[in-house]
């Protein structure tokens, strides 16, 4: 069996869900590629340690530069906080090393277009941590849509809605509320919310052409979290809404915000073809809505798939039909995606480019809501 070295930068939330899935992932998906938990990185010396031991890890360290610059690293795997994702990626695609990186894939659309640069200099393969793709039913949408059982697509509707940061007295920046910081997360929703909304969209539907988008801050000064004395101006955007206009002539109205009170992950999305239209809730992540409109019409009417037998995507290597898989097999599924590609030589989706996809869309919506005017998306 060939080993796979893995070095895993980021001891976070991302970190755990990428550490779980490098254990797991042969023994429900065999390879004859073996990822190797190989060196763990994170800034504390002993958060770091106890990371490694707990999810298994040969080593430790908390000098990312002497990870990337190790011969025996095969794959770099980024979970930092965004801002430093474009350094990272493109420091280890020149050291040789294949990227896994997480989302949004940079700060920025020109930040990302240099990653994806350093990707085609390299030749290596890279992947984006969109892992909503990789739940099954979303994958099932996947291939009705390529299948052509919706036919032309005249909507695609998504709202992705949490509470979290409902609360004034959250603070903002350190290492856990990064997120609410703008010059390390970039911005609010858009980049950690819409990406994945954006990035579904334009897998399940295609390019989007133009957007027009409001956003808004709802609480505007925060304290520090490292330094809880000082309130600082709150720079990114709580909620966006906005509307976009795909290459294939579809509409797309899209939400988001941190402050849906009772919304924890209800990332959803609905698609209405000329045939049919498919629904999917994040919350109920085993179902997959159909409605089809050449079914009888005494039966028509929308159908709820229960997307946990053998022959959906991904669901064989899984329990029997009906016991349910969750949130932290995605990145099962996104780490055996990536391995499969190895294996047959092929790039497996989405990389780099699809990242960048995604951040020029965010882009456009940010810079549309600036200025109140519609941009162009690609
Ligand atoms: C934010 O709350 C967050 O953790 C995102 O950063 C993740 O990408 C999303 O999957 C869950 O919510």
């Amino acid at each position: 069996m060939k080993q796979l070295n893995i070095g895993l930068i980021g001891t976070g939330f991302m970190g755990r869900t990428h550490a779980n899935a490098y254990r797991q992932v042969n023994t429900f998906f065999p390879h004859a590629i073996e990822p190797v938990c190989k060196v763990v990185c994170g800034r504390s010396v002993t958060t770091t340690r106890d990371f490694g031991a707990r999810w298994g890890w040969q080593e430790t360290t908390t000098d990312w530069r002497s990870l990337i610059a190790r011969p025996d690293i095969d794959v770099v795997d980024i979970c930092t906080p965004n801002d430093s994702h474009a350094e990272i990626a493109i420091a280890a695609l020149e050291a040789g090393k294949m990227v896994m990186c997480e989302k949004p894939l940079a700060m920025n659309g020109g930040e990302a277009q240099r990653m994806v640069d350093a990707a085609a200099r390299s030749g290596r393969p890279t992947m984006v941590s969109f892992n909503y793709r990789r739940v099954p039913a979303v994958a099932l949408a996947k291939q009705l849509v390529d299948e052509g059982r919706l036919g032309r697509i005249f909507h695609y509707r998504a709202r992705y809605l949490q509470d979290w940061t409902i609360n004034p007295n959250l603070p903002q920046g350190g290492n856990t509320l990064w997120r609410l910081d703008a010059d390390t997360a970039g911005s609010g929703v858009t980049g950690d919310l819409l990406a994945h909304a954006i990035d579904l969209a334009l897998w399940l539907a295609g390019p989007m052409r133009e957007v027009t988008a409001m956003t808004e801050t709802f609480i505007r000064e925060r304290h520090l979290q490292d330094d809880p004395a000082t309130l600082k101006p709150v720079r990114i955007d709580d909620a966006c809404a906005f509307l976009a206009r795909f290459a294939n002539g579809a509409l797309g109205t899209f939400e988001s915000t941190r402050y849906a009170c009772g919304r924890k992950n209800h990332n959803t999305f609905e698609i209405n073809g000329e045939k049919a239209s498919i629904a999917f809730d994040l919350e109920d992540a085993h179902q997959l809505q159909f409605y089809q409109h050449s079914d009888d019409s005494l039966v028509r009417g929308f159908r709820t798939i229960g997307v946990w037998d053998g022959d959906h995507p991904y669901m064989k290597n899984w329990w029997v039909p009906g016991c349910a898989i969750g949130y932290e097999h995605t990145f099962i599924h996104q780490v055996a995606d990536f391995l499969d590609g190895l294996e047959a030589g092929e790039k497996r989706v989405p990389d780099f480019a699809d990242g960048l996809a995604t951040q020029l869309v965010c882009d456009a919506v940010l810079e549309s809501a600036r200025t109140r005017m519609w941009q162009q998306a690609t």
